[in-house]
């Protein structure tokens, strides 16, 4: 790998900003510094972006195309300078032109293109597919407005928009040489010419799909790779031409539709909405996908005959499922394949990954939107869904109940997962437990005719980032006791680590690493909001999206009942907490905003309650997103990871708290369960129905009311909630949800076990060396929870690509 000096690099910055700016160092502000070491990392990466794709080409690589509507890329500056092995080098250059480099990391905007899980994992996985040197490609929308921030005012979210792109967007290159048009509405005629379909589209209206990528490097190589973001640009400019042949409204139409498709990305997760400038965001960059891949494979290879051999494209949840009528489109249309043969080629590309379980995130599109907005892509929906319902009464001997379950069509609905499950070769979980459910439930009668194509692959996360980076004492101690940086590579290296479990020194080193995270986190926080954390009381942590499944309210309910033993026992003992919570909620999701509420509500109370000195905060953390989780992960010790069992697919940030050295409280849920089978029970604090009990208790008829009933001291903190606390807000509609809405997450079947976990938490915080010991064990044996891991996986039993040593 070619190296940069501090000299050099501090030259090619001045030089930037010289050219750039026309101001020499002294006059630049900061952000015209971060703006040239970003331009600076991306003409480096460039270089090699030239050279990995000659090699690629040479090679004849088969390539990997990653399809999601989210990439949450975060910060990139750290990020690239690292894995380009210039973090120390720039950090030096800044110091020398008189800049701290942590301030100018701090001043780069968050990458906000996603939600949550989905699309933070789809950032992981670039790294990974890049540092294991597989030619890959992301695609997605180069949205506007990312993920919106979150404010808090008077304890309700506000939501702001968030304008990344300034100065976001000095990584992008916009390549308009590479531009596309996509078709939206209009006419379809199909008319038969000597045996061959021959499609007219007419009265359409064209959108351009203007390529911005932005290099993705990584760790130790040369190679690189591109996530491509899609901006979606008028296809002709309003001109006086149009205006005097009668095109003016299609025009003016057309500048209207491309304007809205880019702006904002939609802020609600695990949850489908059937609106139509989502499903045009669909097609938009799934069409321009398709379209930049075919046009570069001709070039390649002058034919598609072969373009299942040298691509495979990764469905990222069902949202971009188009993909397989468009590229079935591209096929017939404009090669004049036959369906078989194009079937055979599309159906030997595409794979999908299932994220979800619930019911109200599978998404179904109305057949008339699909219709009116996308006709001819219709057209091979419906063809496709009748060859395989004709299969499928062969297959289940006429068996209507399980033809319907599995139909594409159905009802006026276009099923996206249905259609996922007919095209693709592989479908995968993306947890053991997770993908048992997809076996033996959501895709049980597809699972029974092929069960070879349903399989797993764990979730993992980027080590790299989510320790080494944002924890550099941790990662010291782990490169003494695993002997050097191997583990980087090697994130099964860490194990070593387990060799240390008994040496005091080392046990005191973990202890004072946490000690001065946790310190730095808190003057962070003092800095930003003016609250004073108590450092010498655990920090547990709930942080991620809020909804009910993950039931933050079920932590709230623990914390109001060690509220009430303050309040009730002068006497009563209890290991100091400091519990913080960071979540979003989707705007529209009204149960979710008023637990946010509820969650202020509560930390007002307790906060200014002198009883509460010492022993209990409650702090919720505005604007949760990447770049906080990344201050506030190396300073956790207690990770909530408390969902229903049955309902979270895998849950990612679980993996970021065990890599840290945080404990973890939880139920036998999504990657947990892999967790709990790495630690076992005497590192893990389990509680909770297990998902198969969750669903024989709601088959005998669960009634939640009986544990009011029985349990004085549930009934004691309900009867709180109802009522509120100092700021006078009662919370009766959500306690009357709990009781008299069927709690159909089980929180108060889960609560006294949840209790107990928590007493044997905060007992065995005070056992110090026993804490610092089942953190250890938890670090050592994180190392399968490493997004190199699941690439690999996925390399191996899916994509069929090879991979670096
Ligand atoms: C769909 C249609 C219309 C609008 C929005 C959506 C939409 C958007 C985002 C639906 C779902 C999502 C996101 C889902 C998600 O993040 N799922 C999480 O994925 C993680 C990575 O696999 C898992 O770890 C989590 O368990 C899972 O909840």
């Amino acid at each position: 790998m070619a190296q940069y000096t501090k000299s050099q690099l501090t030259e090619l910055i001045i030089g930037k900003l010289r050219r750039n700016f026309g101001r020499e160092v002294e006059h630049a502000t900061p952000t015209q510094i971060f703006k040239c070491c970003a331009l600076v990392l991306r003409d480096i990466m460039n270089i090699h972006r030239v050279d990995t794709a000659e090699r690629v080409r040479e090679k004849q690589a088969r390539q990997v195309h990653y399809l999601s509507l989210e990439f949450l890329m975060g910060r990139s500056l750290m990020k690239n300078a690292y894995n380009l092995g210039v973090l120390d080098a720039l950090t030096q250059a800044l110091d020398e032109m008189g800049f701290a480099a942590a301030d100018i990391f701090e001043l780069e905007p968050d990458a906000g293109l996603g939600n949550g899980g989905l699309g933070r994992l789809a950032a992981c996985y670039l790294d990974s597919m890049t540092t294991l040197e597989i030619p890959a490609t992301g695609y997605s929308i180069c949205y506007e407005l990312g993920i919106f921030r979150q404010k808090i005012i008077d304890g309700q979210q506000v939501e702001l928009p968030d304008n990344w792109l300034e100065p976001g967007e000095a990584w992008l290159i916009t390549k308009m040489d590479e531009v596309q048009t996509v078709r939206f509405g209009g006419k379809v005629d199909v008319h038969w010419e000597r045996g061959r379909a021959q499609v007219e589209h007419t009265d359409y209206t064209s959108v351009m799909a203007v390529p911005r990528d932005m290099v993705i490097a990584g760790y130790g190589t040369d190679h690189t790779n591109t996530l491509r973001l899609w901006d979606a640009r008028c296809a002709l400019p309003v001109d006086m031409k149009y205006y005097s042949s009668g095109e003016y409204l299609k025009a003016v139409e057309q500048k209207a539709m491309a304007e809205v498709i880019a702006k904002v990305l939609y802020p609600a997760d695990d949850h489908y909405e059937g609106k139509s400038l989502r499903l045009k965001q669909q097609y938009f960059f799934v069409s321009a996908t398709v379209q930049s891949i075919c046009r570069a494979h001709k070039a390649q290879y002058g034919t598609l005959r072969n373009f299942h051999e040298k691509h495979v494209i990764q469905i990222n949840d069902t949202h971009p499922t188009l993909v397989i009528p468009e590229l079935m489109r591209i096929l017939l249309d404009e090669e004049g394949y036959s369906w078989e043969d194009a079937w055979d080629i599309v159906s030997h590309t595409v794979c999908y990954t299932n994220h979800t379980v619930l019911a109200e995130a599978l998404e179904k599109w109305p057949q008339e939107l699909i219709q009116t907005l996308l006709p001819r892509i219709w057209m091979l929906i419906v063809e496709i869904a009748n060859r395989y319902q004709a299969y499928l009464e062969q297959a289940f001997h006429g068996d209507q109940a399980k033809v319907e379950n599995m139909a594409i069509i159905w009802d006026g609905q276009v099923r996206m997962a249905n259609l996922c499950v007919c095209a693709c070769q592989a479908v995968n979980g993306v947890s053991a437990l997770h993908s048992d459910i997809l076996r033996k439930d959501v895709f049980r009668n597809a699972c029974s005719l092929k069960p070879q194509v349903f399989k797993n692959v764990t979730n993992g996360i980027d080590h790299r980032r989510w320790l080494s980076e944002i924890n550099p004492r941790l990662d010291g101690l782990i490169r003494q006791c695993a002997g050097g940086d191997d583990y980087l590579l090697h994130p099964d290296a860490m194990r070593a680590l387990e060799h240390y479990r008994d040496d005091r020194a080392v046990l005191a080193e973990l202890e004072d690493i946490k000690r001065e995270n946790k310190r730095r986190f808190a003057g962070y926080v003092a800095r930003e909001t003016g609250i004073l954390l108590n450092t010498d009381a655990m920090f547990d942590v709930q942080v991620k999206r809020l909804h009910e499944y993950k039931r933050q309210l079920l932590n709230v309910l623990h914390i109001v009942h060690l509220y009430q033993q303050i309040k009730s026992d002068r006497s009563f003992e209890m290991t100091p907490r400091v519990f913080l919570f960071g979540a979003k909620s989707a705007p529209g999701y009204t149960v979710a905003k008023e637990i946010i509420h509820l969650i202020n509500s509560l930390a007002a109370t307790v906060n200014a309650d002198p009883a509460c000195k010492d022993k209990l905060q409650v702090v919720f953390l505005e604007n949760y997103r990447v770049s906080l989780a990344e201050k506030l992960m190396p300073a956790s010790e207690l990770s909530e990871q408390i969902s229903t069992a049955g309902k979270e697919a895998s849950g990612t940030g679980n993996m970021k708290f065990m890599m840290n050295g945080a404990l973890t409280i939880g139920t036998l849920d999504g990657a947990n369960v892999e967790m709990h089978q790495q630690v076992g029970d005497e590192n893990i604090f389990l509680f909770g129905l297990t998902a198969d009990e969750v669903i024989e208790k709601k088959r005998q008829g669960y009634q939640a009311y009986e544990y009011y009933n029985n349990d004085p001291a549930l009934r004691a903190v309900l009867d709180q909630i109802a009522k509120g606390f100092d700021d006078g807000v009662a919370y009766d509609s959500i306690t009357n949800r709990l009781l008299f809405g069927g709690d159909e997450y089980m929180l108060l079947a889960d609560f006294e076990s949840y209790r107990q976990a928590q007493e044997r938490a905060a007992k065995t915080y005070l056992d110090r060396t026993r804490w610092n010991q089942m953190a250890l064990t938890n670090i050592a044996r994180s190392g399968l929870f490493a997004a190199d891991r699941s690439i690999r996986d996925y390399a191996r039993d899916i994509w069929h690509v090879p991979t670096r040593e």
